[in-house]
């Protein structure tokens, strides 16, 4: 799906805002909250999760449904001309549109764009739109939500709770809300509706690089079969490099600047079909696992980078572009290059900032959660249940594949994406686990024009080669690993170890290995001469142990910590007011570990760093 830009045949309109906001209170459908203005209606913002921007927990927990509201007009000229579309970034986690009372599409997943097409239901004069949001999580869903408190049980079996809530299978607060952009688009009736792109390279070490760029335009509405389609590609200075004219070709470049990691270099390229004219900024890199390492334009690259999650106060999940562009500029001050969109695709805002500023991404789907045996496992009955139960088991199968579709449709043009994280820690090792995730793996291959490297990041119960099936089908071993933390803290001698001798297990396989995880909660401002955990020096001698490791191995391509900052979670007796495991706090304040990575990632090249 094309990211919604204005152009000589686009309008654009967003519609980020104070939208009416009420709660459900389990009769909104009933008594027919979507056909009239919100009565007692509250203030809310739109893009922003809502939880944290009202007081109380009734409002930050609750559980269904909610309601969003405001009027929409579009001028008579506009919707007699050309085709109007309403486009909903993200909405988190279940969305049903209604314009005027009535329905005008229904989505699943929160994390990923959707779009109705307006002209129909459009009236003169002012429109009612109402978005219904359902915040609700299970075992169909992803993420996916437990039955009972993911992090409680760890500590003893806590009962469940009567009430109706959610209870994430995850480790991140349950944001939810209108969290990214709504926006009216428009296009001629037959317009362009997806664009993809290849470059294939002839020798990105050369001198002057070649490359043929493959691109395939998808054009829809009445006269698609019969719309002239021009392909236009210039240069930053604005000089046209290259020219195709045919919905689907090759255009030959030469003297190609490639994207490279922080010194990115877009082209533009120019869609016409008709009278629609569709506009993107695109990187040319290749991405290539060769033995055991991970080629970025033909030499052997080093992830220096974190996890993160898109969370700030108050706006939760919302879109926060000024907190995109520091995060960005934190990276660079500490040397990183890279980062991965735990656990969930992210704004495309920050996938396009990534492409202007260079910066490294492995995009991952929603699928975190599915995975029963964490805290002890499920249970039905009384009887334990696997995670692939084909009766009591996940049923997240369908949408895993829809997911997997929509974000390699969505971020396929992008050059900072290098490769797909299919999912994080899930039961990669039980019966049915190769069955659920090979199609998985192969959709993303399938889909993507560029055939990027592929993997689900593991977790550390997967255990090592002979059981994980990741071994098998990832291109790129990526692990969640504790030792130091949850696996022998406060020793870090034995954990130690048994790092090293995981890493050797790993090693017999001849693929490249990075760490997606690694990490040590840290509460700013606790200090303490002999290292004691949650100390700002304890941090730093958790990781001290593992990079001394981690740079014994040549195989290991790469570390990215948890967590780039603190986060939002669900409570528990191991979260002290959210997961407290960042570089940096939740307000970007850097601890003693953040200065750390910067002496250690300023000496490591990016290029080249185990030859
Ligand atoms: C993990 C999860 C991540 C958690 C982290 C932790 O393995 O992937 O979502 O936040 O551990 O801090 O426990």
């Amino acid at each position: 799906m094309l990211y919604p830009v204005l152009t000589e045949s686009r309008l654009l309109s967003d519609l980020s805002g104070v939208w009416s906001f009420r709660l459900d209170n389990g009769k909104g459908f009933e008594e027919g909250w979507e056909k009239a203005p919100l009565a007692d209606a509250m203030t809310m913002p739109v893009p922003a999760s809502y939880n944290d921007l009202k007081e109380g927990t009734s409002f930050r927990d609750h559980y269904g449904w909610a309601f969003y509201q405001r009027t929409i007009s579009v001028p008579a000229y506009v919707r007699e001309r050309q085709r109007v579309v309403l486009r909903c970034d993200a909405v988190t986690h279940h969305a049903r549109v209604f314009l005027n009372g009535k329905l005008l599409t229904e989505h699943f997943g929160g994390f990923l764009p959707f779009e109705a097409e307006l002209n129909e239901a459009l009236r003169d004069g002012d429109n009612l739109l109402t978005i219904a949001v359902d915040n609700v999580i299970d075992y169909t869903t992803l993420p996916v939500g437990g039955e009972k408190p993911m992090m409680a049980m760890n500590i003893g079996g806590a009962a469940p709770e009567p009430k109706k809530q959610n209870n994430p299978n995850f480790d991140f607060f349950n944001y939810c809300g209108i969290t990214r952009p709504v926006r009216i688009y428009t296009t001629p009736r037959t317009y362009i509706a997806d664009v993809s792109l290849r470059a294939d390279v002839e020798d990105p070490l050369a001198d002057k690089v070649r490359a043929a760029l493959h691109y395939r335009i998808e054009v829809q509405g009445p006269k698609s079969g019969v719309t002239p389609v021009k392909v236009e590609i210039f240069d930053k200075a604005g000089i046209k490099v290259g020219e195709g004219n045919s919905a689907e070709g090759t255009i030959q470049l030469e003297n190609v600047t490639l994207w490279q990691p922080l010194h990115s270099y877009l082209y533009t390229v120019k869609v016409r079909a008709g009278e629609d004219v569709y506009e993107l900024p695109y990187g040319i890199r290749t991405v290539k696992v060769e033995g055991k390492k991970f080629l970025i334009n033909g030499k052997p690259f080093y992830f220096k980078g974190y996890g993160k999650h898109e969370d700030t106060f108050p706006g939760g999940r919302g879109l926060n572009l000024p907190m995109n562009v520091k995060d960005i500029s934190l990276i660079k001050w500490q040397g990183g290059n890279s980062f991965r969109c735990s656990h969930y695709p992210y704004a495309e805002e920050m996938m396009r900032l990534a492409d202007e500023e260079g910066i490294v991404v492995i995009d991952e789907t929603t699928a975190v959660g599915v995975n029963f045996e964490f805290g002890g496992g499920a249970n039905f009955n009384g009887q334990k249940v696997t995670t692939f139960d084909p009766e009591h088991g996940v049923k997240t199968f369908r949408h895993h594949l829809d997911v997997v579709r929509d974000l390699v449709s969505r971020d396929k043009n992008y050059a900072c994406v290098v490769m797909w994280n299919i999912a994080n820690e899930p039961d990669s090792w039980s019966e049915g686990a190769y069955e659920y995730f090979k199609p998985l793996y192969d959709l993303a291959k399938e889909l993507d024009p560029e055939k990027r490297p592929c993997t689900l990041t593991s977790v550390q119960m997967a255990g090592g080669p002979d059981r994980d099936i990741s071994a098998k089908l990832s291109d790129v071993i990526c692990l969640n690993r504790y030792y130091g933390w949850y696996v022998g803290a406060p020793d870090l001698e034995g954990p130690e170890r048994m790092l090293r001798a995981e890493l050797k297990e790993w090693e017999k396989l001849g693929k490249p290995l990075m760490f997606t995880e690694y990490g040590a909660d840290t509460v700013m401002g606790m200090h303490d001469t002999t290292p004691v955990m949650y100390t700002e020096e304890y941090q730093v001698d958790y990781y001290e142990m593992n990079n001394k490791v981690f740079d014994e191995f040549d195989f290991v391509v790469g570390e990215h910590v948890w967590n780039f900052a603190d986060f939002a979670t669900s409570q528990s007796l191991v979260r002290i007011q959210g997961n407290k495991k960042g570089l940096f706090t939740r307000d970007r304040k850097p601890k003693l570990a953040a200065h750390y990575f910067r002496r250690r990632w300023n000496s490591i090249p990016d290029f080249g760093y185990k030859g």
